[in-house]
């Protein structure tokens, strides 16, 4: 698939290339995010194949992302970095709200617009090499591409706030427990780790993926009582897939999987 960026790859996995991983391939810096990057990634995710059901992210070298590429900053006047900002938002909005659920796997510097596109997956697994900051507020500068949006639902906005005055960094243990990630795993298996979860996300009916994606922080947004109807359409809609009725029945005829305690 052609990109605004060569620093981009996209492979398929799985018997039916069902799962995509998508590389951000410019080690030398840190896999800092130009303009070029950001457009890569909504082309991507824009553009994924129908075979896909689910995709991982993950950083080549030694480190996921380390934000906004700083050498692009200083030629934009104030209407630039408005229309700079908004075009994060529509690329990391194509994570988000794409047609499938995202892994980031994340080790080394996840850092600035590196946490951003983190924040925009929907599970984010990160190895013991790892480190997360928001050096933004100590360069002068301020998130621009949805983090004041993404990370106080993570973690809180009083520990964002205080990520930006102080410029504190979070470990991986820590990160894991505060919220920034949902799995801590050995350093160098982070990448494997996604790939297995998005193995089992990719086995599920496609319309419940999407309506967990797209429902539940909608419903999350809404007053309760709006909330519950939300819901009660979309549980509606989903179990009404034909594919839904044959998982119930797999399960109730035996053929299925319980729910085992590991
Ligand atoms: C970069 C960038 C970058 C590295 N933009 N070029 N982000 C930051 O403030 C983080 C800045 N980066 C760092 O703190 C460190 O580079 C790392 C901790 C990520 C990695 O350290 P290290 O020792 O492995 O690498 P390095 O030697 O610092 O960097 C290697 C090269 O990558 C070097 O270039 P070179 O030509 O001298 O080899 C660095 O200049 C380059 N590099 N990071 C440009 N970020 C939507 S708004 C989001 C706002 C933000 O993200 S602000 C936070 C930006």
């Amino acid at each position: 698939m052609s990109t605004h960026s060569n620093d981009i790859r996209l492979s398929l996995q799985g018997a039916s290339s069902e799962i995509a991983v998508i590389a951000l391939n410019r080690p030398t810096k840190r896999n800092a995010l130009n303009d070029g990057l950001v457009l890569g990634i909504r082309d991507i995710f824009q553009n994924l194949p129908g075979s896909v059901r689910a995709a991982v992210i993950h950083g080549e070298g030694e480190h996921f992302c380390a934000g906004l590429d700083l050498s692009e900053l200083s030629e934009r006047d104030a209407g630039q970095g408005l229309m700079h900002s908004r075009m994060w938002h529509a690329a990391l909005d194509c994570v988000q709200h794409g047609p499938v659920p995202v892994v980031a796997a994340m080790h080394g510097a996840v850092v600035g617009g590196g946490l951003e596109l983190a924040s925009a997956c929907h599970i984010r697994v990160t190895d013991e090499s790892s480190f997360f900051a928001l050096p933004e507020g100590t360069r002068g500068i301020f998130v621009g591409g949805g983090g004041s949006v993404r990370i106080p639902r993570l973690i809180g906005a009083a520990r964002m706030t205080d990520m930006m005055l102080t410029g504190r960094v979070y470990k991986a243990a820590e990160a894991e427990r505060i919220g920034l990630a949902q799995y801590l795993v050995p350093t160098g298996t982070a990448l494997d780790k996604a790939l297995e979860l998005a193995t089992r996300i990719a086995s599920n009916a496609p319309l419940t993926n999407y309506a967990l994606m797209h429902a539940l922080p909608r419903i999350a947004e809404q007053p309760a009582d709006q909330g519950f109807f939300t819901e009660a359409l979309m549980a509606a809609i989903v179990q009404n897939a034909p594919e839904a009725k044959a998982r119930v029945r797999d399960f109730l005829e035996g053929r299925a999987a319980k729910v085992k305690k590991e």
